[in-house]
């Protein structure tokens, strides 16, 4: 419908203003918090990512997208934690121990709150008993690492470890990313998948969570 895809192209647009104003008309006018989300803010995503992949869009604009996305979500969050709203899943978000990068990790968290998980973000520099702790308090079904470090890629091992080692958070998926990594290092520490950007970790999430 027009008004989902006016919402949608103000995410691809990167139009915070745009994106809250016509998210506030919708909600004042009736429409679920839900429907915004898949009609409207989703698909918009959905749109950044692809470009994203291509080459089209690049990574200011990414990150300017998705803060219209969270303009927007903003005012639904609320509505949709009331209405108990089914998202995707919860996805326990972090940069392992010894590592401060971030901006790959917190574009990766954005483009998954715009493919309808919630993510809860540990942060940088977590050590491995705050991924178990975060898991176990979220009940989230996937953990996901980013490392740009060689010297802390080996890390992640140390959190796979701690996260089987524990019966309460031994099935929970791990998926790594980060631009050293590779899908022959992630298989050789045991993690569940490898994403090599923001856009293939949505796609990757959903694979895990099916
Ligand atoms: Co640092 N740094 N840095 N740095 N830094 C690199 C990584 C480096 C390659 C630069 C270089 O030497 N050419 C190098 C690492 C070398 C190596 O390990 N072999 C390096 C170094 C050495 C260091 C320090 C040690 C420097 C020093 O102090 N001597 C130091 C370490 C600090 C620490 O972490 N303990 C350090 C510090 C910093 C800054 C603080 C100055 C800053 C970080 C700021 C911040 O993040 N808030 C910084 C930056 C900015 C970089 C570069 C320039 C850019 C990284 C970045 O943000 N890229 C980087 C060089 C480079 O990569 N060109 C470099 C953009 C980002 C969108 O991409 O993070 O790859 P990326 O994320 C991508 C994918 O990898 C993937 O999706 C993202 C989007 O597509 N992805 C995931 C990431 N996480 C994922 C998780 C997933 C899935 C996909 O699932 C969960």
């Amino acid at each position: 419908m027009a008004k989902y895809q006016e919402l949608a192209d103000a995410i691809i647009a990167g139009d915070n203003v745009k994106s809250k104003d016509i998210t506030q008309k919708l909600v004042d006018g009736g429409t679920s918090a839900i429907e915004i989300l898949n009609e409207g803010l989703v698909p918009g995503m959905d749109v950044v990512g692809a470009k994203f992949k291509a080459n089209e869009m690049y990574i200011p604009e990414v990150l300017i997208a998705a803060r219209a996305m969270h303009a927007a979500m903003d005012i639904i969050k609320p509505m949709l934690s009331e209405a108990g709203a089914e998202m995707k899943g919860i996805i326990v978000l972090g940069t392992v121990q010894g590592d401060l990068h971030d901006i790959g990790k917190n574009l990766v968290g954005m483009m998954l709150e715009g493919g309808g998980f919630t993510v809860v973000d540990v942060g940088v520099d977590v050590p491995s008993e705050k991924f178990v702790e975060e898991v176990k308090k979220s009940n989230a079904k996937i953990v996901g690492l980013s490392a740009l470090l060689t010297t802390t890629m080996p890390v992640m091992k140390d959190v796979i470890g701690a996260l089987k080692a524990d019966s309460a958070t031994k099935d929970v998926k791990v998926m790594v990313g980060g631009a050293p990594l590779t899908q022959e290092y992630a298989d050789s520490i045991g993690a569940s998948g490898y994403a090599p950007d923001a856009s293939s970790a949505v796609d990757l999430a959903k694979e895990l969570m099916a």
